[in-house]
C-alpha cells in the first residue's frame, strides 16, 4: 500500500524507525541475500522515506505472492493494550462485519467497534496463520490484478492448490522457489539477527516471470529486538510472554506445500 515508485531501480517506502533499524542490521547479517538492498533514508516534500531495491526491476510481467509469516500478526503489546486502555476501532469492526456479520460478539456489535488485537487475532484464526504459521495475503497476476481471496485458506492442501495456481504449475518455477526457501531456512539458522528478533507481520514476497523466480523477506515494521540478550526458537507455538513468533513453523509449512506441488 504505502509504496511509491521511484526511478533507478528503487522504491520508496514511508519511513518507520523500527523498520529502518531492522534494515540497518540486516545489511550486516547473513540474511542480507534475502532482503532488498537498503540505501538509507531520503526526504521528499514533508515526508521521510526508506530507499529500497525494487525487487521487480528487470522482470517482464511479474507475478507476485505475499505470504505473511508467523503464527500471529499482532505484538504482545497489542494484546496488553486491548485489556487495559482498549481503543475501539470502528473501521476494523466494519471490515469484520463485511466478511462475516456473525463474527463480532453482541458487545462488539453494540459498541460498533473492536480492538485492533481482536481484529488481527480474528484474521489469524480464520486464516492459516494460527495453524500453519503463515497465510497468503494476496496474489498479483500478470495483468496486475490483485486477488485476496486466499486469506481464509485453512489447510495445507488448499495452500498447495494456490501455489499451483500462482505458478501456473510451472515445474521450473516451483523448483526454484523450493530451493530458495531451503536456502533461506539454512541462512535463518545462522543469522544473529533472526535469533535475537521477534518477527511479526513480516512477509515473504514471491516473485517470478517467464525466466526467473525468487523469494524475499520484506516488511519489518513490527519486528523488534528482544531485551536482555534473550533469543527465540521460532519453531514452537506461542504462549503469552514467550514472544515466540512461529516464523519457522510457517516456513516449514511452505516448504512442505511446495514439495507437494512439485510432485503433483
Ligand atoms: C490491516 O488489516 C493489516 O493487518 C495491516 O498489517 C495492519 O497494519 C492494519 O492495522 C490492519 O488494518 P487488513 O489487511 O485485514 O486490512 P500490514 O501492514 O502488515 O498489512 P499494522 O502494520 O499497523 O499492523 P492499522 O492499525 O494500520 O489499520
Ligand atoms: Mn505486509
Amino acid at each position: 500500500g504505502n509504496f511509491q515508485v521511484s526511478k533507478g531501480g528503487e522504491v520508496l517506502k514511508l519511513h518507520s524507525e523500527v523498520e529502518a533499524k531492522c534494515l540497518d542490521s540486516l545489511m550486516r547479517d547473513p540474511l542480507r541475500a534475502f532482503v532488498p538492498q537498503y540505501h538509507g533514508l531520503v526526504t521528499r516534500g514533508e515526508h521521510c522515506y526508506i530507499r529500497l531495491e525494487d525487487l521487480l526491476s528487470g522482470l517482464r510481467k511479474p507475478v507476485i505472492m505475499d505470504c505473511k509469516m508467523g503464527v500471529r500478526t499482532y505484538q504482545e503489546e497489542e494484546l496488553i493494550k486491548s485489556r487495559t486502555k482498549a481503543t475501539l476501532r470502528s473501521d476494523m469492526y466494519q471490515k469484520m462485519v463485511k466478511i462475516d456479520p456473525s463474527a463480532p460478539s453482541a458487545e462488539e456489535h453494540a459498541q460498533n467497534g473492536v480492538t485492533k488485537w481482536r481484529y488481527l487475532q480474528w484474521r489469524d484464526t480464520t486464516s492459516s496463520t494460527s495453524t500453519l504459521g503463515f497465510r497468503i495475503e494476496g496474489i498479483m497476476t500478470e495483468d496486475g490484478s490483485v486477488q485476496r481471496d486466499f486469506r481464509n485458506i485453512q489447510t495445507l492442501a488448499q495452500v498447495t492448490e494456490a501455489l499451483l495456481y500462482f505458478t501456473g504449475g510451472q515445474l521450473d518455477t516451483l523448483r526454484a522457489y523450493h530451493s530458495r526457501l531451503l536456502a533461506l531456512n539454512d541462512t535463518l539458522k545462522n543469522s544473529p539477527f533472526f535469533r535475537t528478533h521477534e518477527v511479526i507481520g513480516s512477509s515473504l514476497l514471491f516473485v517470478h516471470d517467464h525466466s526467473r523466480a525468487s523469494v524475499w523477506m520484506i516488511d519489518f515494521g513490527k519486528t523488534t529486538p528482544l531485551p536482555d540478550g534473550r533469543e527465540l526458537r521460532h519453531n514452537v507455538p506461542w504462549v503469552e510472554g514467550s514472544r515466540e513468533d512461529g516464523y519457522l513453523i510457517g516456513l516449514s509449512s511452505l516448504i512442505t506445500s511446495l514439495s507437494q506441488a512439485v510432485s503433483v
